[in-house]
């Protein structure tokens, strides 16, 4: 898998967020003068963060970015990118399908202004995200679910089609010969795109789209359609998008979370490690055998990720720079 391949470029005591020649701190407790960019000149707009390793999809969205489009577009068009990538087996065409054989699509979108679309157990339709985007500007809902978003998506030109690949049908046979469910860390069905994009304007979106854990119960729906959860953005503030297992991040409204404790003044940094925490120290925690990650931005450009186990990864694409960046994580040893 591409991201156990990735490129260590940032130390995990302090993923440092470059901005022109100054380390801004991104780090666990970092000093004072490093903690905040000092003036909006240094922002080197615009930029682009994604979970995990997808650098195909920033540059698509750097692209949209630099040729002036706007935070919204870029999330859509980026998110595509890995929905369409057959060989991504956690999003889109070539997701792996719940128990059943059934690929499952869950995806949200929400704008610089607040305004937000979701689509959840949607089937053989390859761009959730798109029709998540469908959903928030041109029906009156937020959310729409199975057989509804299907009809819809067909309804605005989108071609059904078998999301179940020749390589995702093997692995789910080969899979049903123990049918053991436990979430793997790290492995195969951890691979859902999030992403945040500021645009030259300032203006922050976000989206999120995955194809759940793999072998789920059918019907099962994850975090990252639910606005709050898998994704948040306020455009004043920040955003943040997670990944891993989604019943965890619901329980803790994990991405509101994040964005409300950076409008409390903690970096994004701070905010996506104090969002961990609150899952971790859960009288009970069963947290050694799941993975959560959160990345977020906040206005001023600061970003920050932090998961429960090591290997979670961002990609960040800011100032002609496009890379794999190492997530600090809670399990130390
Ligand atoms: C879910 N959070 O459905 C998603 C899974 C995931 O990388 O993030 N996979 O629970």
């Amino acid at each position: 898998m591409k991201r156990r391949n990735f490129i260590k470029k940032a130390s995990l005591s302090g993923v440092g967020l470059a901005i022109g020649s100054t380390l801004i701190g991104c780090e666990n407790k970092p000093s004072e003068d490093k903690k905040h960019v000092s003036s909006s000149e240094q922002i080197k707009l615009p930029l682009v963060i994604a979970t995990w390793h997808v650098i195909d999809s920033t540059a698509k969205a750097m692209e949209i970015l630099q040729a002036g489009g706007s935070a919204l577009d870029a999330v859509e068009q980026g998110c595509r990118v890995e929905e369409a990538n057959e060989k991504g087996q956690s999003v889109g065409k070539g997701g792996l399908p719940d128990r059943d054989g059934n690929v499952t699509l869950d995806a949200c979108i929400m704008d610089k202004h607040g305004n937000c679309g979701s689509v959840v157990y949607l089937q053989n339709i390859t761009h959730a995200v798109s029709v998540a985007r469908k959903v928030m500007e041109d029906t009156p809902h937020v959310m729409l679910a199975g057989e509804g978003a299907k009809q819809f998506a067909i309804s605005k030109g989108f071609q059904p089609e078998d999301l179940l690949t020749e390589a995702s049908k093997k692995a789910w046979e080969k899979w049903k010969v123990e049918a053991k469910y436990k979430p793997i860390i790290n492995i195969e069905n951890h691979d859902t795109i999030g992403m945040l994009a500021i645009d030259k304007n300032g203006d922050i979106s976000g989206a999120c789209t995955t194809s759940g854990l793999a072998y789920k119960m059918g019907g099962r729906v994850g975090d990252s359609p639910i606005i709050g959860s898998g994704l948040f953005v306020d455009n004043e503030i920040g955003g943040c998008v997670a990944t891993g297992l989604g019943e965890e991040v619901v329980k803790t409204v994990g991405s509101f979370l994040v964005v409300e404790l950076m409008r409390q003044g903690k970096s994004p940094q701070e905010a996506c490690e104090e969002a961990i925490g609150r899952i971790v120290n859960k009288p009970n925690s069963d947290y050694k055998n799941f993975q959560v990650g959160y990345i977020a931005v906040n206005k001023k450009g600061e970003t920050g990720s932090y998961s429960i186990h090591q290997w979670f990864s961002m990609t960040k694409f800011q100032d002609g720079v496009n890379e794999q960046i190492q997530s600090d994580y809670f399990i130390k040893t």
